[in-house]
């Protein structure tokens, strides 16, 4: 090809190019290792001497014209660039900022937080237990047999029965309360002992502002040499107080529970308000004792269980256990 009409049309598309792509592009036709200035100087093998120094000189030149034209063209479009860039990321300073959501914890959260601090100020260790229970966990050890009658009182949401190697079949259920744990660490643990255990609590029943068929329970357990009702009375008085902060009355009820003798409830109230059932509580049954393998005659303890729904609902004042578990972000928001 002509030199000249090579140099004219390389400039014109490099004038042409309209972003570093096309020009790349441009780049490769003429200067690319099978352009057009390549193809040029593969032609000068079949030229006599004298024509080929002259062609190779001219086609050194138009090859380092064309270097500089597009050098040139691609810092042009570099700039460019660089301008629509910074245009588009040009910050409005005077625009108003998009507002962070923040979360916070939940309001049983955070009573559960207040209630084991004050716990274990008093020198209480938290102990944690499994949501799915055995049955013998949950019932017979705490003297509940098949069959007795009390275990009417927990409406037992059962998980479908597992088959084990040995083909004997076990049920297992979601805990109805937090006594199950007693069993387990005094099995493992020397008196004396001082524990509580927050945990989840699940109760096959109807739903009303007071029952949810899930709640939170804080278990409390004390054992050791002479330890009497009158103990666990001064304990819950101290917590309460500490816990509210303002007078609350309390009232002891006399009550059945098959792995506490005596039993007892706990019902708070507010000034002039209505009294709420708080907790059930009793000292530890002599069987329960023996079922966790300590000897009833050398020990004796007190042990409770607190709704800490029922604690949330006095503190916020609220009048439906429900709202807990809604997701309603307008009554969540509010804590
Ligand atoms: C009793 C004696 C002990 O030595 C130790 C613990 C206990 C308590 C016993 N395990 C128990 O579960 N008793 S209870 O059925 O009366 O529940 C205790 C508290 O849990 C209640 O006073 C109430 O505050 C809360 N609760 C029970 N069912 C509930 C519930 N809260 C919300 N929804 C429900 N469905």
């Amino acid at each position: 090809m002509d030199l000249k009409k090579l140099k004219i049309e390389a400039e014109k598309e490099i004038k042409k190019a309209k972003n570093l792509k096309n020009l790349n592009k441009v780049f490769k036709k003429y200067l690319g290792k099978k352009g057009e200035i390549a193809k040029v100087f593969n032609s000068l093998k079949k030229l006599s001497e004298a024509k080929r120094k002259k062609l190779g000189k001219e086609a050194n030149l138009v090859k380092a014209e064309i270097e500089k034209m597009i050098r040139k063209k691609s810092k042009e479009l570099r700039e460019k660039a660089r301008k629509v860039r910074l245009k588009k990321e040009r910050i409005d300073v005077t625009r108003p900022g998009k507002k962070v959501e923040i979360g916070h914890l939940h309001p049983l959260t955070l009573v559960q937080r207040e209630v084991l601090e004050i716990f274990q100020s008093m020198g209480f260790s938290v102990v944690l237990g499994p949501d799915i229970e055995t049955e013998w966990y949950n019932f017979d050890a705490l003297n509940i047999p098949k069959d007795h009658p009390a275990r009417d009182f927990w409406d037992t949401f059962w998980l479908k029965p597992e088959t084990q190697k040995s083909k004997v079949k076990t049920q297992k259920l979601l805990r109805t309360h937090t006594s199950p744990v007693q069993i387990r660490y005094m099995e493992k643990h020397n008196p004396p002992l001082r524990i509580i255990v927050p945990g989840r609590c699940f109760r096959h029943e109807a739903t009303d502002i007071s029952h949810d068929i899930q709640f939170y329970q804080l278990e409390g357990l004390v054992v050791d040499k002479n330890i009497s009702a009158a103990n666990f009375r001064a304990i819950i008085e101290e917590f309460l107080k500490r816990f509210f902060k303002i007078k609350i009355e309390i009232r002891l009820r006399p009550s059945f529970f098959p792995f506490t003798e005596p039993s007892f409830e706990i019902d708070v109230r507010r000034g002039k308000g209505k009294w709420v059932e708080m907790m059930g509580a009793g000292m530890v049954h002599p069987n329960v004792f023996k079922f966790s393998r300590l000897n009833p005659k050398n020990w004796q303890g007190f042990a409770f269980g607190i709704g800490l729904d029922r604690l949330a609902m006095l503190r916020y004042k609220i009048n439906d256990i429900r709202l807990f578990y809604s997701g309603d972000l307008r009554f969540l928001k509010q804590f």
